[in-house]
C-alpha cells in the first residue's frame, strides 16, 4: 500500500466533491432541515488566519454529522466585504478597494476549499456587490418608512486622522482603535436607527435561546436597563410668563386666574393678556396687539392655550429677541389648515416661518391631554415637529385643559431641572444637581449665571473628552458651581446648588442627576473636593440600635446598601425598598425604565460601503430613493482621500439628481452605512440568494429560518449580535418571520495564540499561515490538529509538536486500511470499544466537545492496531466516525471499500445499547478513610448516586450515627471516602 499523501488525495476529493455538488443544500428534500452558519468573513489581504480555521472547522463538523444524521443542512459561506482596510489601502495605493476587495475574495475561496470545508458554494454572496446591497438599501428604507431610521445632529467620535466617525468601541483608551490617533468629539446631522425601541424585546429574547451565558451577560450589561424615578427640581429662578387665551376665552376663565396665582406666590411676575375680539377673532389683530402689549426678554415664558398657540408663534416670529421658553397647551398653527386660516385670519394671508419661532426661542414644550377632544394626537404630533418642540402627554382635569385648575399645566410651567435616579429614596439626602455639560439648560442661564464664563470654558473643555475618559473610575472629578441660580429639593424645600460636571453624561437618562453624597461614591468624592455637605438619609438596620446618630460622627465611607431611612421627614423608619416609590410619589416623580443601551448610529462618511438611499429636495426635504430605483450605485469618479466630507458628495456623476417626488434639483445623501448593517441581515439572504425581487421570499425563510447553529468568535461580536437580533425583532413584528430571535444556539472559538501564549500579529512575527500547514501536513492534520488542541471555547498556545501527533494519528489510521478482510468474526472486546466510541463521538459532536471525540477516536484506533485483521463492517464504523473530522482521508479510505457512494452521504452509525454497558464493579466504601463496607456500582454511576447506595447499608449508618456529613471524596470505580464530623 502506498504511504499517506494527503497532497494526492486532498486535491482530488476536493474537485470531486465540487463536480458532484455534494455539499448543496437542497430546495425539494423533504427531510428535516438544519441551518449551521459561520459568521461570514471579512476578506482581508492577509487571508485566511488560523482562528478562521478553528471555527470553520467545528461548524464543519458539527454540519456533517447532521447529514449524516439525516438533516438536509444548510451550511452556506459568503463575505462581508465592504470596510475600511480596502479603502485605506486605496488611499496609499490608489488601487480601487473592488479590486483590492475580489482579489482577496479569490484567495480566500482557494483557501478555504482547501480545507475540504462543506459548503454550499452556489449560494455565495459578496455584501459589496450590487445585487446583494440593493437589499441593504432595501433595509434602510423599510426601517426609515416604520418611523425606525431618523437623523440628528449628534455628537460623534471623530479620528483627526482617519477623518472618520468612529463607534464608541472603535475608540480605546481616548485613541482611534486603527491609528492610534487622539479622538475629538463633534457634532454632525447623522442617520440613526431606532433600536432602543426594541431595548425591553432584546432583553427577553435572551431567556430563549441557547447561548454561552458570558454572551448574554454582555448583551445585558450593553442594554443596560436601569429602574428608578425621574424627579423634578424646580429651578429657583424668577420669570415673566405672557399667558395668551384661546378661542371665546378671557384671562378670567379656565386655569388662568389660578395659574396666575400660583406663578406670583412662587415669585415670577404674570402678564395674562386679554385678546381682542376673542368671540370672533382675528389672530392677525391678535398678533399685532401681542406685540405691542409685551416686551419680550431672555426671562419670557410664553403659555398659549388653544388657539392662543398660534398667536404666541406668529408673534414669536417677529420679536427679534431670544425668549426662554414657549409652552403649548393643547394647541395648534393655523398653516397647516386652510379652513382654520379662513376662520380665524380676516385681515391677511398667514404662514408663520417656523425656522424664525425656533430661532427666537430657547426651547417649545407641547402639553398634550391623551383625551383632548378638540385637538387631535395627529395636529399635536404635526405642530410639535415642525417646531422641533418637544412633546409631552398628560391627562388634563378636564377634556383640552378647561378646569379651573390644571396641576400639569403649573408644574410644565414652572422651570425646573428632572433628574433620573435609581435611589429615589435618598432624595432627602440630595444636597445638589448637577448637570451634564450638553445640558440644554444651561444656554437659557446664560444671563442670570454669575460666573457664566468660567462656566463656558468648563463646557468647552469637556467637549474634548471622550465619554470613556470622563466616566473613568478613579478619574479626579471636576466641575463649576453655578453662581447666582438654585434648585429647590422637592421633598426638603430646602434651595441647594446646581454644578456642571462632566461625570454626568447628557445621553444617559435626562442628563441631570440629584447628587447624594452620603450615598453615592461619585458624589462624595465631589462633595469632598468642593465642600458639599453630606447628608445620610439611609442608615443599615443594626445602626438604628445605636444611640448615636451617624451623622454626628464625621462620614467618611459612603454607604450604598438598603436599609431603613432617617432625616426623611415622615418617611424615617420605613426600609428604603420601600420608600422608593412612595418617595417618588410624593414629589410628584414618576417611575421610569431607563436603558444604557442608545439608537444605532449608521452613517459613516466613506466611500466603501452602501450609499444611504436618500435624497435631498430644498422643496420636498428628505426624500427615500423609490425602490424601483435601487440599487443606488458606488461611482467610481471619485477621490478616496479623506478631507473630513464623504468622498461620494465629490463625485458628480452622484451628487446631483432630480427631486423623485417634485422633479427638481436635489442631491444624494452622500454617507454610506455602518457595515455592520449589511451584516445584521445576510443569514436571510443565504436562504435565497439569487432572489431579485425580495432579499428573500417568505417561502424561503420559513423553509430555512432561523439558523439552529450560529458559529464565531467572542470578541466584537457584541453589537453584530444586538443588531441581527434588531432586524428579525423588526421583520417579525411586520409579518416576514413566524420567529423573533435569528440564532437559535450560539457557540464561539476560543482565540489560538502564538506559541509563545502571546497574540498572533503580524508586528510580532508570530502568525502561522494555514496554507504552509495544509502544504507541509495536509487539511486534514491540519483539522484534526485545531479541534484536538482543547476545549473550543478557551484560548489556547500553538503548538507544532503536536501537530506532528496529529498527524501521525492519520497516518496510524491510513495503514489500518492493508488489514480490513470481508471474513473474519467479530471479537467481543474490539466490538465493545467500537460501540462506545459511536456513543461518545455521538454525544461529543452533539455537545460540541470534538477533543475528547478524537481522543476517543485514537483509543479505536490504537486497539485496531494491536489486531491482525479489521472486519470491513467495523472498519466502515469507524471511517464515518472520523469522516466530520477529516473528510479528505475518511473519503479516500470510504472508497477503497467496496462503497460507491460519499463516505458524507453515509448514514451516521448508531451503537447497540448492550455492548456499551459498563460492568458492575463493587468498590470500597470508607468513613473518615477507613473501610466500613463495599457497594456495587455501574462504571459511569455518579457520585450522589453512590453516595445514596452507600447510605442504605446499616454498617455504614452506624458510623455516621450523631454525625453530619461534611464531604465525600469519589473516584469512579475505585472508592467512595465518607468525610463526617
Ligand atoms: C441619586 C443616587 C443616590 C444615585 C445614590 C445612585 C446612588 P445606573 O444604575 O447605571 O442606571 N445617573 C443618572 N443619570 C446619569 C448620567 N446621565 N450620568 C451619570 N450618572 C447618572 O445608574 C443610575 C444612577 O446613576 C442614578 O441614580 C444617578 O445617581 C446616576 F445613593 O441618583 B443616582
Ligand atoms: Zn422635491
Amino acid at each position: 500500500m502506498e504511504a499517506y499523501n494527503p497532497k494526492k488525495i486532498e486535491e482530488k476529493w476536493q474537485k470531486e466533491w465540487e463536480d458532484s455538488s455534494l455539499y448543496e443544500a437542497d430546495e425539494k428534500s423533504k427531510k428535516p432541515k438544519s441551518y449551521v452558519l459561520d459568521m461570514f468573513p471579512y476578506p482581508s489581504g492577509d487571508g485566511l488566519h488560523v482562528g478562521h480555521v478553528e471555527g470553520y472547522t467545528a461548524s464543519d463538523i458539527y454540519a456533517r454529522f447532521l447529514r449524516m444524521k439525516g438533516k438536509n443542512v444548510l451550511h452556506p459561506i459568503g463575505w462581508d466585504a465592504f470596510g475600511l482596510p480596502a479603502e485605506n489601502y486605496a488611499i496609499k495605493t490608489k488601487v480601487h478597494p473592488r479590486e483590492t476587495t475580489e482579489k482577496a475574495i479569490e484567495n480566500f475561496t482557494r483557501q478555504i476549499k482547501s480545507l475540504g470545508l462543506s459548503y454550499d458554494w452556489s449560494r455565495e454572496i459578496g455584501t459589496h456587490r450590487p445585487e446583494y446591497f440593493k437589499w441593504t438599501q432595501w433595509f434602510f428604507l423599510f426601517l426609515y418608512k416604520n418611523g425606525l431610521a431618523y437623523k440628528k445632529k449628534a455628537k460623534v467620535n471623530w479620528c483627526p486622522s482617519c477623518q472618520t466617525v468612529l463607534a464608541n468601541e472603535q475608540v480605546v483608551n481616548g485613541l482611534c482603535e486603527r491609528c492610534k490617533t487622539e479622538v475629538v468629539q463633534k457634532d454632525l446631522e447623522q442617520w440613526f436607527f431606532k433600536i432602543t425601541e426594541y431595548a425591553e424585546q432584546l432583553l427577553n429574547g435572551l431567556e430563549k435561546i441557547d447561548w454561552p451565558e458570558s454572551t448574554k451577560t454582555h448583551q445585558r450589561n450593553w442594554i443596560g436597563k436601569s429602574e428608578g424615578a425621574e424627579i423634578d427640581f424646580p429651578v429657583d429662578k424668577k420669570y415673566h410668563y405672557v399667558l395668551l387665551h384661546g378661542y371665546k376665552s378671557s384671562p378670567k376663565m379656565n386655569f388662568h386666574p389660578w395659574l396666575k396665582k400660583e406663578l406670583e406666590s412662587r415669585g415670577h411676575t404674570v402678564e395674562a393678556l386679554e385678546l381682542p375680539n376673542s368671540q370672533d377673532p382675528d389672530v392677525a389683530e391678535q398678533v399685532e396687539y401681542v406685540l405691542k402689549k409685551v416686551t419680550f426678554d431672555e426671562n419670557t415664558i410664553v403659555l398659549a392655550h388653544s388657539l392662543g398657540s398660534a398667536v404666541a408663534a406668529k408673534a414669536i416670529e417677529s420679536t427679534g429677541v431670544k425668549i426662554h421658553k414657549l409652552i403649548f397647551v393643547s394647541g395648534f398653527l393655523l398653516d397647516t389648515d386652510p379652513n382654520r386660516v379662513e376662520k380665524y385670519v380676516k385681515t391677511a394671508p398667514f404662514t408663520c416661518d417656523y425656522e424664525k419661532v425656533k430661532e427666537n426661542v430657547g426651547s417649545i414644550l407641547y402639553l398634550y391631554d391623551k383625551n383632548d377632544a378638540f385637538v387631535d394626537e395627529n395636529m399635536a404630533k404635526r405642530t410639535s415637529e415642525v417646531l422641533g418642540a418637544e412633546m409631552v402627554q398628560v391627562e388634563a382635569k378636564q377634556s383640552h385643559f378647561v378646569a379651573k385648575e390644571e396641576p400639569e399645566v403649573l408644574k410644565y410651567a414652572i422651570e425646573s431641572v428632572r433628574v433620573f435616579t435609581t435611589r429615589p429614596d435618598t432624595l432627602f439626602g440630595a444636597t445638589y444637581l448637577v448637570l451634564a455639560p450638553e445640558h440644554p439648560l444651561l444656554a437659557g442661564l446664560k444671563e442670570t449665571v454669575q460666573n457664566w464664563k468660567e462656566v463656558e470654558k468648563y463646557v468647552e473643555m469637556a467637549k474634548g473628552k471622550t465619554e470613556l475618559e470622563r466616566t473613568k473610575e478613579g478619574k479626579e472629578k471636576t466641575g463649576v458651581k453655578l453662581e447666582g441660580v438654585e434648585a429647590k429639593n422637592p421633598a426638603t424645600g430646602e434651595n441647594i446648588p446646581i454644578y456642571v460636571a462632566d461625570y454626568v453624561l447628557s445621553q444617559y437618562g435626562t442628563g441631570a442627576i440629584m447628587a447624594v453624597p452620603a450615598h453615592d461614591e461619585r458624589d462624595f468624592e465631589f462633595a469632598q473636593k468642593y465642600d458639599i455637605s453630606v447628608k445620610t438619609v439611609v442608615e443599615a438596620p443594626e445602626d438604628r440600635t445605636e444611640n448615636a446618630s451617624k451623622d454626628e460622627k464625621k462620614i467618611s465611607e459612603v454607604y450604598s446598601e438598603p436599609g431603613v431611612l432617617v432625616h426623611s421627614g415622615k418617611f424615617d423608619g420605613m426600609k428604603s425598598e420601600e420608600a422608593k416609590a412612595a418617595i417618588a410619589e410624593f414629589v410628584g416623580g414618576k417611575m421610569k425604565t431607563t436603558y444604557k443601551l442608545r439608537d444605532w448610529l449608521v452613517s459613516r462618511q466613506r466611500y466603501w460601503g452602501a450609499p444611504i438611499p436618500i435624497i435631498y429636495c430644498e422643496k420636498c426635504g428628505a426624500v427615500p430613493v423609490p425602490e424601483k430605483d435601487l440599487p443606488v450605485l458606488l461611482p467610481d469618479d471619485v477621490d478616496f482621500m479623506p478631507t473630513g466630507e464623504s468622498p461620494l458628495a465629490k463625485s458628480k456623476t452622484f451628487h446631483d439628481v432630480i427631486c423623485p417626488e417634485c422633479g427638481g434639483a436635489a442631491r444624494r445623501e452622500s454617507d454610506t452605512m455602518d457595515t455592520f448593517v449589511c451584516s445584521s441581515w445576510y443569514y436571510y439572504r443565504f436562504a435565497d440568494p439569487r432572489n431579485e425581487k425580495e432579499f428573500a421570499s417568505k417561502k424561503e425563510i420559513k423553509k430555512w429560518l432561523p439558523v439552529d447553529l450560529y458559529m464565531g468568535g467572542a470578541e466584537h461580536t457584541v453589537l453584530h449580535l444586538l443588531y441581527a437580533r434588531f432586524f428579525t425583532k423588526v421583520l417579525h413584528e411586520h409579518g416576514y418571520t413566524d420567529f423573533d430571535e435569528p440564532f437559535q444556539k450560539l457557540r464561539h472559538q476560543g482565540l489560538i495564540l502564538a506559541d509563545d501564549g502571546r497574540k498572533m500579529s503580524k508586528s510580532l512575527g508570530n502568525v502561522v499561515n494555514p496554507d504552509e500547514v495544509v502544504g507541509t501536513y495536509g487539511a486534514d492534520t491540519l483539522r484534526t490538529y485545531e479541534m484536538f488542541m482543547g476545549p473550543i471555547e478557551v484560548s489556547k498556545p500553538w503548538n507544532d509538536g503536536n501537530i506532528i501527533g496529529a498527524r501521525r494519528f492519520l497516518e496510524r489510521v491510513w495503514r489500518q486500511a492493508e488489514k480490513v478482510t470481508d471474513t473474519g468474526e467479530e471479537g467481543e472486546e474490539f466490538s465493545q470499544i467500537l460501540h462506545r466510541t459511536i456513543k461518545k463521538v455521538t454525544s461529543d459532536i452533539e455537545n460540541f466537545s470534538f477533543n475528547t471525540a478524537i481522543s476517543q477516536l485514537m483509543i479505536c484506533a490504537n486497539t485496531m492496531e494491536q489486531m491482525e485483521a479489521i472486519r470491513s463492517e467495523d472498519w466502515r464504523v469507524f471511517l464515518r466516525l472520523l469522516a466530520p473530522f477529516a473528510p479528505f482521508i475518511s473519503e479516500e479510505l470510504w472508497r477503497g471499500t467496496p462503497e460507491m457512494d460519499s463516505v458524507h452521504v453515509a448514514s451516521w452509525p448508531e451503537y447497540d445499547e448492550a455492548k456499551v454497558r459498563e460492568e458492575k464493579r463493587r468498590i470500597a466504601v470508607q468513613v473518615n478513610g477507613k473501610v466500613r463496607g463495599t457497594i456495587e456500582i455501574d462504571g459511569d454511576t455518579e457520585e450522589k448516586d453512590a453516595l445514596e447506595q452507600a447510605l442504605q447499608l446499616p454498617e455504614i449508618q452506624r458510623h455516621l450515627e450523631g454525625k453530619t456529613v461534611k464531604k465525600t471524596i469519589f473516584v469512579p470505580g475505585k472508592i467512595l471516602n465518607i468525610v463526617v464530623g
